[in-house]
């Protein structure tokens, strides 16, 4: 068959919403596109538990400890799950880990920023997973069986990680004015980054177009943007704060609100690697890399060890 009958073959499926399984052929633009956002994606769980894991230690309560650490521990099974929906793409784990290492592959722009206050533990679960959210619901119904289906259960975590979240905050701005000044500050440290984790603007944005046609995007990153604002314009208003932006404002004939310039030079100096923590969650994710090199190297002795014990009961 012909290079130009397999696409059209491949395309109809996606037209007719079926899935594409890892056996099933695909174009190799479409298998490079899918490691690319997955494997980010997967390194964005993992850098993620980076700024949430420094307040396991400081959280208030035990009952605020127990929560942050189930939290991050979710996050991490987020990225297993990730990984090996990758891997069934052909790339292993080793490459995608020494490429996030190395500082070749991307993670969202998002965890560059620092976490200095509790109630960054709050403005994280309501913005920062809302967003996620937003953009992880239509990737349950994307046209990659192994994507689609990690993400189902990646989505039921995340929404209670987003009210977990919300639950902070809502304590917060119930409590001393010293709390309720912590929370507006960290809603407004948190806003406009979490605006920007839906990627470029779709005029910037040169992967959008091909990826819709595949169906593994299902929304436009402004299409998405816009639907995370509209949520957090009115749900603000039950924590009697404000989000920082002037330009905010229902806009009764569009029927969503309207807001106010997005800074990109910051989102790309952030993904360039210029952030303002770029460099240190790297160094970290780096230095816990190394330090848990004897779990691996203990689970590659145990593994041949077996595999030893298992050949002599043979010949015997
Ligand atoms: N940060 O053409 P575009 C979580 C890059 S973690 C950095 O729109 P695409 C959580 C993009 O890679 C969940 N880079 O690309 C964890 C591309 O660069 P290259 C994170 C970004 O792929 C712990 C260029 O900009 N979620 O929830 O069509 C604790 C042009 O962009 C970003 C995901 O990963 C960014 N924000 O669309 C708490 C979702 N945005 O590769 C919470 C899965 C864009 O050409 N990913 N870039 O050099 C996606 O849905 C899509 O990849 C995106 C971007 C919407 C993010």
């Amino acid at each position: 068959m012909s290079l130009i009958e397999l696409e059209k073959i491949f395309q109809d499926k996606i037209d007719k919403e079926i899935r594409i399984e890892p056996k099933d052929w695909m174009p190799e633009k479409y298998r490079q596109t899918l490691i690319r956002q997955i494997s980010q994606h997967a390194h964005s769980e993992i850098v993620g538990m980076l700024p949430e894991g420094n307040w396991i230690t400081r959280a208030p309560t035990l009952r605020r400890k127990v929560t942050l650490i189930a939290k991050v521990q979710d996050e991490a099974g987020h990225g297993l799950y990730l990984y090996s929906s990758a891997e069934t793409l052909g790339i292993s784990r080793d490459e995608m880990v020494s490429q996030l290492n190395s500082g070749k592959a991307k993670y969202s722009s998002i965890f560059n920023y620092p976490t200095t206050s509790w109630a960054d533990m709050g403005a994280i679960g309501w913005l920062v997973d809302g967003a996620a959210i937003m953009n992880q619901v239509p990737l349950c119904r994307n046209s990659y069986g192994p994507y689609a289906r990690a993400m189902v259960r990646v989505c039921k975590e995340e929404s209670f990680h987003q009210r977990q979240g919300f639950e902070i905050l809502l304590v917060l701005s119930r409590g001393s004015e010293a709390q309720r000044k912590m929370c507006q500050n960290a809603i407004n440290r948190w806003w406009w980054p979490s605006v920007m984790m839906f990627g470029p603007g779709d005029d910037a944005s040169p992967h959008t177009a091909q990826s819709m046609k595949w169906k593994i995007k299902r929304f436009t990153n402004d299409e998405l943007r816009q639907k995370f604002i509209d949520i957090c314009a009115e749900q603000v208003k039950l924590l009697g704060m404000t989000l920082p932006d002037p330009d905010l404002k229902w806009n009764a004939a569009k029927g969503h609100y309207d807001f106010g310039a997005i800074d990109w030079t910051e989102f790309w100096n952030v993904v360039a690697g210029n952030g303002p923590c770029n460099k240190e969650r790297l160094e970290a994710r780096n230095k816990a890399h190394d330090d848990g090199a004897w779990v691996r190297e203990a689970a590659v002795a145990y593994a041949r060890k077996q595999k030893d014990k298992l050949s002599q009961t043979k010949v015997a």
